[in-house]
């Protein structure tokens, strides 16, 4: 049977319909059997040796159309739903997105899934199926509130498995099962990602927006994602989703080891665990005690297996971001493994007179991340710079100690979603202008260089960047209200809403152009400011810099002297979903971390990979893409990291210093809290966050502003020279080969998990 008989055969026997007779909703269950029945019959991914990634999230996005690209059925899909009159973006709109991460960590862990498939490495995610994904964001008088986010659904990805365990926490027990979403490599085999569940949860505790009962774990553990990214103390339930997760782990990895008849003592040459950053640290202690308590092994044998097994991933350097769990904490609810913690905390104070490497400090806090570098093989960064600043400033300690452990894998981006899926128009011209190559190895984007000088290629990559920006004027009139012009420099920051990414400086600049228009000095060229961002719920500053962009938008967009020149939207619940349809239509990429502090970014790549060029500070990977692309093809401003160390050494940074030297600063500072923004806005909101940047400002925002105005000035004038700029997408299209995650995961294979790939093993 053909493609559209196997679809026609599905829609017949579930709705007794053709396809074309099929409502989009209809067609959406069928083609996703029909992917599951295609993945069914799709060999799974074998080898020697197996990387188990775990991870507290997997923030996978939709699956439809990215799962038709990896089984090479897109396209006649595509094709077989046009002839009968039906749209398979359409489709695709219907499905849920599983929002089970909250940013870049838990986007990256799902890259990683797709090209360790995609490679044919054998591979499986282990992390946890919370019922609710990232909350839902809602603008309320310009305020953001959270509502639960569900995505499951009743026929979809998710498969029910018969794997029970046993989890037992110091006062219960809970009973864990197992379900299984498939992950197809692209043209290549299947792996898994394993998510746990607590079999008795209890949706109905949830009450107003994503508050819920938190007394009882075996009702609740796996209801809500956590939804912080990097300032916020955990709290207990924290520890026992960390604890569930890897408990679950360790047994699912211990009983796959025995299936395939394995000596444990062997165990790091069959299995190697990857630490998604601190989260899952416990699985090193909860290995050794399984190893010790059940399986006959000596602790300091026990400890050695388990060291050689794991290995760990830092994505941050922000202090507050590192885990230290309480040991009161940990022997409330993980009192099995507390003395194992104390034997590790004993053999490094035998061995180390440093009290800095301790694992247990002298205020009885356990130092997850000193338990990943003890006792695992590997430590790396997520971008050079991050790297360099572990290994010199933050963890140099440790270094000085293992150097051979630390290394660097610069994170990457899998092309499939990135390109292919959200972009066909692109991925479609390159494979006719260089030919499909760069697909399977995409640093083949380089022959793009040849073409720089081609009218037409670049005529065409104008065109295609237009059509972007066309659908989404019209995705955002329809579902924001607001109205963008085509022809408007689009200029856009979405990731997660922290002061260190300051989007507050941003915002800063969209005060100091509105008072300049209304000053009568007009930009040449319309401006449209885009904003995607979800704070934490409990994150103060976080929410006013919300509550500002959104007091700005009006205020612009309102007034008639100001909005045929510029306009300002933050859409409201940026997910994934949103991402692939803003990153596409960006003319210029927004990465202004204060510099140190975001370890690598991974927007900056897919901003790049689809022709935006990048507005950035020296700060994670801006400083490879810089590197590759050259001075000429990007935008750099401010304090470089040295000199932001500097200041926190010092301590000598004083943002009123900054205020009362320059006119500029003053005047936008000022206009933050005048009658305009406070006919609009909150009283209390706009002057907490004046406060704060005057004086607290602990992520410099005032330090780089004037830079940073006289650097984006540049940069929309040059946009004003197409040919130039052009040339610059067509130079960053070309360099962002290096961005593709298969290379990232090449790099983790060959340096740290030394799998062999599925032909290699078999003679
Ligand atoms: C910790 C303790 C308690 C509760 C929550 C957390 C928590 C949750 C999420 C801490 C951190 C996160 C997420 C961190 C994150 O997304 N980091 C980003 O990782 C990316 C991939 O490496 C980098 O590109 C970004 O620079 C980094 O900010």
């Amino acid at each position: 049977m053909n493609l559209e008989q196997q679809l026609n055969e599905l829609t017949g026997r579930t709705y007794g319909k053709s396809i074309s007779a099929c409502t989009d909703a209809q067609l959406y269950d069928c083609v996703l059997q029909l992917c599951k029945n295609k993945i069914a019959q799709t060999p799974v991914i074998t080898g020697n040796k197996k990387v188990y990634y775990v991870s507290m999230e997997f923030l996978i996005g939709k699956l439809l159309s990215n799962n038709l690209i990896n089984l090479g059925i897109y396209k006649e899909l595509e094709h077989i739903l046009e002839k009968n009159k039906k749209n398979l973006s359409a489709i695709e709109e219907l499905e849920p997105e599983p929002s089970l991460g909250n940013g870049g960590l838990g986007r990256l862990a799902a890259c990683f899934l797709d090209s360790i498939a995609t490679l044919g490495l054998s591979g499986d995610g282990i992390g946890l199926n919370y019922h609710f994904g990232l909350f839902r964001q809602v603008f309320k008088n310009h305020l953001q509130m959270q509502e639960k986010n569900e995505w499951l659904e009743r026929n979809g990805w998710l498969n029910a498995t018969d794997i029970s365990f046993q989890v037992p926490f110091g006062d219960k027990k809970v009973t864990a099962v197992l379900y299984d979403i498939d992950v197809i490599g692209y043209e290549n085999g299947v792996n898994k990602l394993h998510l746990f569940d607590i079999a008795s949860v209890d949706e109905g505790l949830v009450k107003q927006g994503i508050d819920f009962d938190k007394s009882a774990v075996e009702k609740n553990l796996t209801l809500f994602l956590y939804p912080d990214d990097s300032d916020e103390a955990g709290n207990l339930l924290r520890i026992y989703q960390e604890y569930f997760l890897v408990s679950c782990g360790a047994r699912l990895i211990i009983h796959e080891m025995k299936e395939k008849g394995y000596d444990l003592h062997h165990l790091y040459e069959h299995a190697v665990v990857q630490i998604n950053d601190t989260h899952p640290t416990m699985i090193i202690p909860e290995l050794i005690r399984i190893l010790s308590e059940e399986e006959g092994f000596g602790i300091k044998e026990a400890i050695a297996v388990v060291s050689k097994t794991c290995a760990y991933t830092n994505h941050t350097i922000l202090a507050e971001a590192l885990e230290k769990w309480p040991l009161a904490y940990l022997e409330r609810v993980v009192p099995g493994l507390v003395p194992i913690i104390k034997t590790l905390d004993k053999f490094v104070s035998e061995k180390y007179r440093d009290e800095k490497v301790r694992i247990i400090d002298k205020d009885d806090r356990v130092h997850m991340a000193h338990i990943d570098i003890h006792c695992g093989f590997s430590v790396n960064g997520v971008a050079a710079i991050h790297t360099e600043i572990l290994k010199q400033s933050e963890l140099d300690h440790f270094y000085k100690i293992y150097p051979e452990k630390f290394n660097n894998k610069t994170n990457g981006i899998t092309f499939r979603r990135w390109l292919l899926s959200c972009n066909e128009e692109l991925a479609d011209f390159l494979a006719k202008t260089i030919g499909p190559g760069y697909r399977k190895n995409a640093v083949e984007l380089e022959q793009l260089l040849e073409k720089r000088d081609d009218s037409r290629v670049l005529e065409r990559l104008s065109e295609i960047k237009q059509k972007k920006k066309r659908d989404l004027i019209a995705y955002l009139k329809e579902h924001e209200g607001v109205t963008l012009k085509e022809e408007a420099i689009f200029d856009i920051q979405v990731k997660r809403l922290h002061e260190y990414k300051r989007q507050q400086l941003n915002a800063l600049y969209i005060i100091h152009k509105y008072l300049e228009i209304k000053g009568g000095k007009k930009p040449e060229t319309p401006l449209a400011f885009i904003f995607g961002a979800k704070a934490a719920p409990a994150y103060v500053i976080a929410k006013d810099i919300i509550h500002l962009i959104l007091v700005l938008a009006e205020l612009v967009n309102q007034d008639a002297d100001v909005n045929p020149y510029m306009r300002v939207v933050m859409v409201e619940n940026y997910n994934v979903t949103y991402a692939e349809k803003l990153i596409p239509a960006c003319d210029v990429s927004e990465q202004i971390s204060l510099a140190s502090k975001e370890a690598s970014g991974t927007s900056n790549m897919k901003f790049m990979l689809n022709g935006a060029v990048t507005l950035g500070t020296q700060d994670g990977a801006n400083v490879e893409i810089r590197e590759l692309v050259g001075d000429d093809n990007i935008y750099i401003f401010g304090q470089d990291s040295k000199a932001v160390i500097d200041h926190y050494e010092k301590k000598d940074y004083d943002p009123e210093k900054y205020y009362k030297k320059s006119s500029v600063i003053k005047r936008v500072m000022d206009f933050m809290v005048g009658k305009e923004m406070l006919s609009i806005g909150r009283k209390e909101n706009l002057e907490r966050l004046y406060r704060e940047l005057l004086h607290q400002d602990w992520f410099m925002t005032l330090l780089d502003f004037e830079d940073y105005i006289r650097v984006k000035e540049q940069a929309f004038a040059d946009y004003r020279n197409q040919e130039k700029w052009r040339r610059m997408m067509l130079t960053n299209i070309a360099k962002a080969g290096y961005f593709s995650s298969d290379r990232t995961i090449e790099e983790y294979n060959k340096d740290i998990w030394k799998l062999t790939k599925r032909a290699e093993d078999t003679p």
